[in-house]
């Protein structure tokens, strides 16, 4: 029940289109999160995993056919095509109503309606949004309290402020068939059904905060974006923060919580988020961003001591663990977490074996509150947010893209951005390790036509005083045997050192074509194993390959047609001509 007369009604409707037995209005408290945790243990939808090594800890196995974001079912729904963009499958807002509604009609019979009232920020910062969700999924209220502010505080704004972003969802029977991820932004909407995955059913994670915000961002003059924003800390205690855009499943949040090598004693990183920053340019004409979200929502293969003890550090307790393995004392299990344990079932629940694995499904997850981080910063709740000191932008690239990269002025780092390109992960359904053009990291995510996203990128910049420096990394760079050239992870911190003492102008660079490259030497690698000649490799310019690439992305860039930015271009040729 809300005294938000907007909020009832829109409630009420949907009550009286898909029929549930009973409406719960969620509080967020601990009671009610209790109660439907024994709910869905009770109906197999949710399984208590190892007390007394994880206590507080769940795993929720999907429909086998829904473990991923469904890229060619998910829409941006306007009036206009054209606002959509090429990037973007589109609808018209009508039909798309229409399908959707005919698919949500009775389909909450014998099953309980959830309101979600929740906000996307601290609760008290004005770059903050909030929105409600309504779901016939308790997995998604309990995935919900620990990714967003939900409840009681967040009704109170909404209530307040009148305005929110409306995400109805339900899973349906889950036919792959008859699921559809559809938004409006024009109507700051969301429909979604037919899947119980996290970036298909949370709907303030990818929807809201990427989709619908980007869109609204565009009109009210800031930034949404797909990036981490971490805190790097120097021995003399000054904090630098910078925002990081990779595709997913391209290294967000282990770049978030690194633990810096023993190189740099003194030195701290501070996790602010690991997916998505909103960002808003300040009176003091920096970028300053908040996290909207308040927890991870995790890829677990690969989470190891050697690669990531901080992730590892906060899934022993209140973690839910989504299509990994188990071991046979019911323990959380997935390839790479090097507990020198065994699996004995798979993320399916069948017996562990060669023809069973992986145990835990490639893109299994886990869903945690960001205060359980170690490296977790009360800077995450300021209500003005983080000044941003560099942009990096980054793909899986297994040739040509150099390890760092400077651009030379905001309008090349808009360049570098828009020219992304990263091998697809399991992250979506499709094909994995096909190369693909991602600008931003924000081609699954982009609310409108990418070609007015870029506009607005160079525009954001023209009304900065003191932009953020740009630049673009890459830590999958392999050699001619398919091995990484570049060791990763907590020695990434190497390459944001180097970024950090170029936005402080403390060190040298060679100038290229392309971008500014480290000096030889000066990323420091003292302590690393890397092959010969590793080094000179990352960090030289292939002529050729780049001639090649700078002829795709202007290729790429003119498929926006009108809308590609006129600027946009005229930077692409003047990097042309230098090369
Ligand atoms: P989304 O949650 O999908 O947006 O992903 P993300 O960008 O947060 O990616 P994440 O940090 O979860 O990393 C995805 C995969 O890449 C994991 O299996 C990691 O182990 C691996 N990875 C992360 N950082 C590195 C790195 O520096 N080098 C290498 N080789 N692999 C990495
Ligand atoms: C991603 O795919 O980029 C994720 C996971 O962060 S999801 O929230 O499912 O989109
Ligand atoms: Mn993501």
């Amino acid at each position: 029940m809300t005294r938000l007369e907007a909020l009832q009604e829109w409630v009420d409707d949907v009550t009286r289109l898909t029929r549930p037995d009973r409406v719960q209005w969620c509080d967020g408290s601990e009671g009610e999160a209790r109660a439907l945790q024994q709910a869905m243990f009770a109906s197999g939808e949710l399984i208590a995993l190892n007390a007394d090594t994880h206590p507080g800890c769940t795993l929720h196995r999907s429909d086998p056919g829904d473990v991923a974001r469904v890229e060619h079912v998910t829409y941006i729904c306007t009036a206009d095509r054209e606002d959509a963009g090429l990037n973007n499958h589109w609808m018209a807002p009508d039909e798309a109503h229409a399908r959707m509604d005919a698919l949500f009609e009775g389909c909450m019979e014998g099953r309980t309606l959830y309101v979600i009232p929740y906000c996307m920020g601290p609760i008290d910062s004005p770059l903050s949004r909030c929105g409600v969700e309504l779901t016939d999924s308790a997995y998604v209220v309990a995935n919900m309290r620990l990714m967003t502010r939900m409840g009681g505080a967040a009704l109170a704004r909404i209530e307040r402020e009148g305005r929110f972003v409306r995400g109805l969802h339900s899973i349906g029977d889950l036919d792959p068939e008859r699921r559809y991820i559809m938004h409006f932004p024009e109507e700051l909407s969301i429909k979604s059904f037919g899947s119980g995955y996290g970036g298909n059913a949370l709907l303030g994670k990818k929807c809201h905060a990427l989709r619908i915000a980007s869109h609204q961002a565009r009109d009210e003059g800031w930034l949404a974006e797909h990036m981490l924003i971490v805190g790097v800390e120097n021995p003399q205690g000054e904090t630098h923060y910078i925002a990081a855009a990779f595709p997913s499943q391209c290294g967000k949040t282990n770049l978030a919580m690194l633990i810096p090598p023993e190189s740099y004693p003194g030195w701290k990183i501070w996790t602010v988020g690991d997916d998505i920053c909103w960002m808003r340019p300040g009176e003091d004409g920096r970028l300053w961003a908040i996290n909207p979200e308040a927890g991870f929502f995790g890829v677990a293969p690969g989470t190891g001591p050697d690669t990531n003890p901080n992730a590892l550090a906060m899934l022993d307790r209140d973690a839910i663990f989504t299509n990994v393995g188990v071991t046979a004392d019911n323990q959380p299990w997935w390839e790479g977490k090097g507990d020198g344990l065994e699996p004995a079932l798979n993320w399916k629940g069948e017996p562990y074996g060669p023809d069973t694995a992986p145990a835990a499904h490639p893109n299994s997850r886990f869903t945690v509150s960001i205060s359980r981080c170690p490296s977790y910063t009360e800077a995450a709740e300021a209500p003005q947010g983080v000044p941003i000191s560099a942009i990096v932008f980054g793909g899986r690239r297994a040739g040509l893209m150099p390890l760092v990269l400077q651009a030379g002025s905001w309008r090349h780092g808009v360049l570098l951005g828009a020219g992304m390109a990263s091998e697809t992960t399991a992250a979506a359904t499709g094909k994995v390790g096909v190369v693909r053009r991602d600008p931003m990291a924000m081609k699954p995510f982009c609310g409108y036509n990418y070609g007015d996203y870029w506009q607005h990128w160079l525009n954001i910049g023209d009304g900065l005083s003191s932009p953020p420096e740009v630049f673009h990394v890459n830590w999958f760079r392999k050699d001619d045997e398919g091995r990484f050239l570049w060791p990763g992870f907590g020695e990434n911190m190497r390459v944001l050192d180097w970024v950090l003492r170029r936005c402080l102008g403390d060190t040298g660079v060679v100038e290229s074509a392309v971008g500014g490259l480290p000096e030889p030497g000066d990323i420091d690698v003292d302590g690393l194993d890397l092959a010969p000649g590793a080094m000179d490799a990352l960090t030289a310019v292939d002529v050729e390959g780049w001639r090649r690439e700078l002829s795709e992305i202007d290729a790429y860039l003119r498929t926006y047609g009108e809308r590609t930015p006129q600027g946009l271009l005229d930077e692409l040729a003047r990097v042309r001509d230098g090369l």
